[in-house]
């Protein structure tokens, strides 16, 4: 089972009998998967933090598939999580004890793109860079982009309701999805798969699967509106010597840049200091107590060089930044971009790290580094802050040689206490999963939580969709 200490007991459903195998065999000759070897990697997360003990691995290529698994299993009370890419933080891809394993990986079929309003409509199992990668060729990119490109699935960004580095110009998953398939519990199909911008014919109900972590149902399909792909990119790669530079930095950008600013990202130098150490990426500057990643998107190379020209000038001459170099081109804008991406993968061979991912106040997301440092002064190996700036959105990552349970409790609740006094958010984007469910009244109310608890009884009245995660456990039925 999971994490000793977050571990909730086994609910009452049913276990997997010979007859439901052949079921599922029927169902999915060949993609029913139950040798031990093949089922291990599904049972565990990326940061190989927590592990189920599921036996069955089920991958379904149709959406009547899905649809057939699921009323199988809502009648014979058997519980179920749907996973994607397997790139989620916060344990809630994986089963927690031995429920069935719902994989998307064969559902990966693009379904229509329409090249005048570049709305693309596919499979929830679509890798997140195939369909960048597909879309380029089109002219047209995915309005989210994320360091865990290569692995994640479209459903599972859905799921989540991802940011990334690309919200602060293309807003959230719920502004930019238009349409969703989703099987319920049940197995009725909800088919919600809308092209249209415009749509207020009453409740939007895909609303409620965006960042519904796989509780309500099963994402088949997405249709989502696409950007087109920007004629001109640079990327910049800025120092500061302190957090109130960064941010003055920022609004100079805001200021200057405008309509042409794709993403505003900050590293610390603990972060750079293992992206050296662990990945060997030397600093493209001169080393400096932050880090800044500010990307232009825009239609005319010539006028946005113009507009990067007159920012950087100014942000040197008023010695907001101390040290900066600029890309236009591709593998240079890349090699840039990795210095942000690639933090989240140095942390994993720093040790065993805890991970929070809080919203604030712009203004005061460094402080909590700070203040988590001077409190845990020498028992922590690493304490690291980066994140998305231009969306208030901190990533403190704490880590230690190994697992240890004296330094979880000094860093809980002191740091859902800390973001609670400050109206922040105790997960800003990568939801609650198995780690955080009973963190939630930090940041919501208890009625709005109860609401949260009629609407899963509603969707899903026996539990069996990703028991044990999202919703708190004094909430959950037995
Ligand atoms: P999984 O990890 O497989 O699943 C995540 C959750 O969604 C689970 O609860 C699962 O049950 C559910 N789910 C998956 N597919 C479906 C479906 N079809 N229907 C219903 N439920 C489903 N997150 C961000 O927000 N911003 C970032 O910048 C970011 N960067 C990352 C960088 C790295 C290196 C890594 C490892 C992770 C990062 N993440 C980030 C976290 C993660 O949330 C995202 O990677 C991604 O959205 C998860 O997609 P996935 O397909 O891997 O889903
Ligand atoms: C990012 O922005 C991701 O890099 C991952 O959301 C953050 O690992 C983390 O804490
Ligand atoms: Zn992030």
């Amino acid at each position: 089972a999971a994490a000793a200490a977050a571990a909730p007991q086994r609910l009452p459903f049913s276990r997997v009998t010979v007859e439901d195998l052949a079921f599922f065999r029927r169902t999915l000759p060949g993609r029913t998967i139950t040798d031990p070897d093949l089922v291990q990697s599904s049972n565990e997360d990326w940061l190989k933090s927590v592990r189920g003990s599921s036996e069955v691995l089920l991958r379904p290529q149709t959406t009547q598939e899905v649809s057939q698994i699921l009323s199988y299993c809502n009648s014979r009370n058997l519980a179920v999580n749907p996973q994607g890419g397997n790139t989620g933080l916060v344990g809630g891809s994986v089963p927690v004890h031995d429920e069935i394993i719902l994989s998307t990986s064969l559902m990966n079929n693009i379904l229509s793109f329409d090249n005048i309003s570049g709305i693309l409509t596919c499979q929830a199992g679509c890798v997140l860079e195939n369909l960048t990668l597909y879309l380029e060729e089109r002219e047209h990119i995915m309005p989210l982009d994320l360091g865990a490109k290569g692995s994640c699935q479209v459903g599972g960004n859905v799921a989540t309701n991802a940011g990334g580095l690309r919200l602060l110009r293309y807003g959230s998953l719920h502004g930019t999805v238009l349409g969703l398939e989703v099987v319920l519990a049940d197995g009725q199909v909800l088919d919600c798969l809308s092209t249209l911008r415009k749509d207020n014919t009453g409740y939007d109900l895909k609303q409620l699967f965006i960042g519904s972590e796989g509780t309500l149902g099963v994402i088949t399909a997405v249709s989502i509106l696409c950007p087109r792909k920007p004629k001109s990119v640079n990327v910049v790669f800025l120092g500061c010597k302190t957090f109130d530079q960064l941010l003055k930095t920022f609004q100079l950008c805001k200021g200057m840049l405008g309509e042409i600013l794709s993403a505003f990202e900050f590293l610390d130098s603990e972060c750079m200091r293992l992206l050296n150490t662990h990945l060997k990426l030397p600093n493209p500057i001169s080393d400096c107590p932050f880090y800044i990643v500010i990307e232009t998107s825009g239609s005319d190379s010539n006028h946005d060089s113009q507009k990067l020209h007159n920012f950087l000038e100014e942000a040197m001459t008023s010695l907001l930044v101390t040290d900066g170099t600029v890309a236009t081109e591709v593998s240079k804008v890349k090699a840039l971009w990795s210095m942000r991406e690639r933090v989240t993968e140095a942390l994993t061979h720093d040790g065993f790290t805890y991970k929070y991912d809080v919203s604030l106040p712009v203004e005061r997301i460094y402080q909590l580094v700070t203040d988590m440092r001077r409190h845990l002064g020498k028992r922590a190996r690493s304490v690291v802050g980066y994140g998305h700036v231009g969306d208030g959105n901190l990533h403190l990552n704490i880590t230690s040689a190994a697992k240890d349970p004296a330094l979880l409790a000094s860093i809980e609740p002191f740091v859902y206490e800390w973001t609670a006094r400050f109206h922040g958010s105790i997960s800003a984007e990568h939801g609650l999963g198995l780690k955080k469910r009973n963190y939630i009244y930090y940041s919501k109310s208890r009625p709005a939580v109860a609401l949260m608890g009629n609407i899963k009884t509603l969707l899903d009245p026996k539990g069996i969709l990703n028991p044990y995660k999202t919703l708190p456990d004094d909430l959950r039925r037995t």
